[in-house]
């Protein structure tokens, strides 16, 4: 069993596929998977290569064999992994020449095809997908599954999960990072670390994406962070350019080198991908074997995360905004009863602004159902926000669904001692996540005593260890009973706070503002409780980040306890601040901070309000543009990661319906109108900026054959000699895409000598489209209506 061996010794999978299977005579746009049937031979020797070269594990030619990816009409997806395994498996046959045990894994990789909100693939779609190929890898015989080159946290865990509840095979998973570290979503190593754990993968690691040597330092923060043996898959260097083709240049000699350089640095599962060779894998064996592994690591922070960040909940403590709950909330409530997202996507927002850590989301009513409107809104709000979620509520059907869907390793609010509560609550924790909140309650009611809730919170940890939950997963909540009804109330819990953490060694949470229930100026009573409580080592306070006086408590604590370097948070905040309380004001949101933020509705709401008083244009020029180049800028900082990219353009979108709306078109006359021929060029899906200039030459009385975005060449050719149109606007956003732009420009002309080009996107100036051979340059719509009037209406 690979499992015994695994963290224990050295273990070495293989190389790369593709680039073999190029040599070989893969053509560009052939489906590698299909070689498994037509050209078994080639596969099983390449098998058969690695497996002379010393791999202990290779990996299956099933990159791409899923349902979403692999389209033939030919051959049956079962066929195509059955054959794979049966190739790897008889390449041992042919290449282990000593007694060595060897293992075939089955070769997972992305779908290809982005997960929602960003895409449009839905969650369950995608662990079904994955299902479909596991399922038949496990059948033929497939040894572990290994997932890789997954770019997306979502994806990820659709994968692991579908391998998790179909099979009975160990789960090795990679994830390809970038430089600095972060995953195409935004991801960084303690959110993977936290997700990939939580799910109980049983090796974790990265492939692909670098070289060794832009490994190494990431290498050296996954082993800070995870308990699991690691898995170093790197390429034969980063990727070079020669002749249009992409090649790697880092020799065997070197990888070899730089993998044992790893292997000191913690990683046990070594191996590599893009443009390695069985040379590589050969040399790389005959460095490494007999080198010592360290072996992993047990590590207790209590890590909870979203698609994007991981948050510690360590001796510093931490903020869980308390808003989104209808307890005691009337708007809320409200909201909640007629699913007016928007309102609590506003509340997520706000709290984030005045520095939360993480979210309670609970959206328990009599009345609604709470399944679907907590699904609904912990998809929103991951959707606007990076920040993990506490998912919040008592029904352990909402608490499953809730938890699957999540993208992350949530924070579950609650489970306490009685039997039937842990029964229900950590069967979910083991399977899909999570760090759980204990109540110290049980059969008998709250204890009156510290003690008393100390002997719940033991046994909460005691019967969460029957499940394989560690400690480090449980933070115990040991209540705040109200002063005004319980005179010791405030004492037995902080006495009880300082216990559970000292006795138990666990982190602690506590819903601080019920303390003062019943009393007049709560935030007095409440701010002070919290900074006694942090004082007795509460980790995390559940409470309202707009509280001028709880965050007054949080701030200095810090600053006092040294929480805060230099005391810089605390200066930022309160350097300029005359003022002492500010009420908090019902937030009217611009535009610009719609945009910027992502939220829909409220984008077109506050375009509803502008467009009274302002022109199109100048919305478009002032608000939506700026928002626009806002996010883009975080965008090439690493600040802003595409999902909320993709939110703030759907933002922008929906401002623009309404805008476009306004823009009555003036022209009623019948008479003939010019074509213009509109396109976004290939490669470029950017197509907010081409749908302005559309609008507006139709507001201006020109007929607008728009072809969409990611248009090919020959397309536009086609149709604008076919329609005789006699002028073409072309948009391209990245510089990836004026090539195709260029190409687009020289196939017209070719075609056309007369038919003029106009071009723009944000890309683009003056020299650039005189360099690509176009007739006009506009910087904006507004150009392109000129320009056309110019030409044609003259
Ligand atoms: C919104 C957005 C997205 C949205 C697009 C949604 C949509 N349906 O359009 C999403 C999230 C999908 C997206 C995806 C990606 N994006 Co993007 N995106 C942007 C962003 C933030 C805004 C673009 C925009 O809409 N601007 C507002 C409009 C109104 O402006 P505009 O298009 O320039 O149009 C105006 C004028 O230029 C002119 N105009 C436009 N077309 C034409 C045509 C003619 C004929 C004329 C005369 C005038 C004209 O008129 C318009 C109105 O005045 C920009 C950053 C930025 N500030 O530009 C990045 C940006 C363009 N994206 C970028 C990247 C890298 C990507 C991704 C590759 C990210 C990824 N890793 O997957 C993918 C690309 C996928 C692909 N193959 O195309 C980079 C490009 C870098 C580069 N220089 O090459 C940018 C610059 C961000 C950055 N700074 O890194 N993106």
């Amino acid at each position: 069993m690979i499992l015994e061996r695994l963290g224990k010794e050295l273990l070495f999978f293989d190389g790369g596929m593709g680039s073999l299977l190029q040599k070989r005579g893969l053509k560009p746009g052939e489906l590698p998977e299909i070689w498994n049937l037509e050209h078994t031979e080639e596969i099983l020797e390449i098998h058969s290569e690695y497996f002379a070269a010393g791999s202990d594990i290779v990996l299956t030619n099933t990159f791409g064999a899923n349902a979403l990816k692999f389209h033939s009409d030919e051959y049956e997806l079962e066929d195509v992994i059955t054959a794979a395994i049966v190739s790897a498996k008889e390449g041992a046959n042919f290449g282990v020449f000593d007694f060595r045990e060897v293992y075939v894994a089955l070769d997972i990789g992305p779908t290809g095809k982005l997960l929602k909100p960003m895409g449009d693939l839905d969650f369950e779609e995608a662990y079904n997908t994955f299902k479909e190929v596991m399922v038949y890898g496990e059948e033929a015989g497939a040894d572990l599954i290994h997932i890789e080159t997954m770019s997306d946290t979502y994806e990820l865990k659709a994968a692991v999960l579908a391998a998790k509840e179909n099979t009975n095979l160990p789960v090795f998973a990679t994830v390809i990072f970038d430089e600095k570290g972060k995953l195409l979503t935004g991801g960084d190593i303690p959110s993977v670390v936290a997700l990939l754990e939580g799910l109980r993968v049983d090796a974790i690691g990265m492939n692909c994406g670098l070289g060794p040597k832009q490994m190494i330092p990431l290498l050296k923060e996954l082993r800070k962070y995870t308990s699991l043996p690691i898995i170093v898959k790197p390429n034969a260097g980063l990727p070079k350019q020669k002749d249009g083709e992409t090649y790697y240049d880092v020799t065997p000699e070197e990888f070899a080198e730089n993998l044992a350089e790893m292997v000191k640095e913690g990683a046990c599962v070594i191996g590599g991908c893009c443009g390695t060779t069985p040379d590589h894998i050969a040399k790389m064996i005959e460095r490494c074997r007999g080198m010592e592994v360290a072996a992993p690591e047990k590590k207790s922070d209590t890590l909870v995360s979203s698609y994007g960040q991981a948050v510690v909940l360590g001796d510093k403590p931490v903020i869980i905004g308390e808003r989104i709950n209808p307890t005691g909330k009337k708007l809320m409530k409200q909201a909640l009863k007629e699913n007016d997202m928007d309102y609590l996507l506003r509340e997520a927002i706000t709290q984030q602004e005045k520095g939360a850590h993480i979210l309670d989301v609970n959206v328990g009513l009599p009345d609604i159902d709470e399944t679907e409107v907590m699904k609904e809104a912990i998809a929103q709000i991951q959707s606007v926000t990076n920040l993990p979620l506490q998912i919040d509520t008592v029904d352990p059907v909402t608490m499953e669904a809730a938890m699957r869907l999540y993208n992350g390793k949530p924070m579950i609010n609650s489970v306490n001692g009685k039997q039937e509560s842990m029964d229900q609550v950590f069967p979910l924790i083991k399977k899909y996540g999570g760090v759980v909140v204990g109540l110290t309650l049980d059969e008998n009611g709250i204890p009156e005593t510290a003690e008393g809730r100390l002997e719940i919170a033991k046994k909460i940890i005691e019967e969460a260890a029957k499940y394989g939950i560690d400690k480090k997963d449980i933070v115990i909540d040991v209540l705040a009973m109200t002063i005004s009804s319980d005179p010791n109330g405030a004492k037995t819990t902080l006495d009880a706070l300082e216990m559970v953490r000292k006795e138990c060694g666990v982190r602690t949470v506590l819903g601080v503002s019920n303390i003062s229930f019943g009393l007049p100026s709560r935030p007095i009573i409440n701010s002070n409780f919290y900074t006694m409580a942090m004082h007795k080592g509460l980790t995390a306070g559940i409470i309202n980040p707009s509280s001028e006086d709880m965050m007054k408590s949080y701030y200095s604590y810090c600053a006092l306890m040294n929480y805060d370097e230099n005391c810089e948070k605390y200066i930022a905040q309160y350097a300029n601040s005359q003022s002492t309380s500010v009420a908090s004001k019902e937030m009217n949101v611009s535009l610009r901070h719609a945009v910027e933020n992502g939220l829909k509705e409220e984008a077109s709401k506050a375009a509803k309000d502008l467009i009274k008083e302002k022109a199109a244009l100048d919305i478009i020029n002032e608000e939506l543009i700026p928002a626009l180049d806002h996010v883009g800028k975080g965008f090439e900082q690493g600040t802003v990661f595409l999902p909320q990219l993709l939110m703030s353009a759907e933002a922008a979108k929906n401002a623009f319906a309404v805008i476009k709306e306004s823009i009555a078109i003036q022209d009623t006359e019948d008479e003939e109108k010019e074509k213009i021929l509109l396109a976004t060029v290939k490669g470029d899906i950017h197509d907010i900026g081409k749908n302005i200039v559309k609008v507006l030459l139709e507001n201006y009385g020109f007929d607008v054959i728009d072809l969409g975005k990611d248009v090919a060449p020959e397309k536009i050719v086609d149709t604008a000699v076919s329609m005789g149109v006699k002028l073409v606007a072309l948009s391209a956003l990245m510089t990836t895409t004026v090539v195709s732009m260029e190409d687009t420009i020289r196939l017209l002309k070719e075609a056309d000598p007369t038919c003029k080009v106009m071009v723009g996107g944000a890309v683009l100036s003056q020299e650039y489209a005189d360099m690509i051979g176009a007739d006009f340059y506009g910087k904006d719509a507004m150009q392109a209506v000129y320009y056309a009037q110019k030409l044609l209406k003259n």
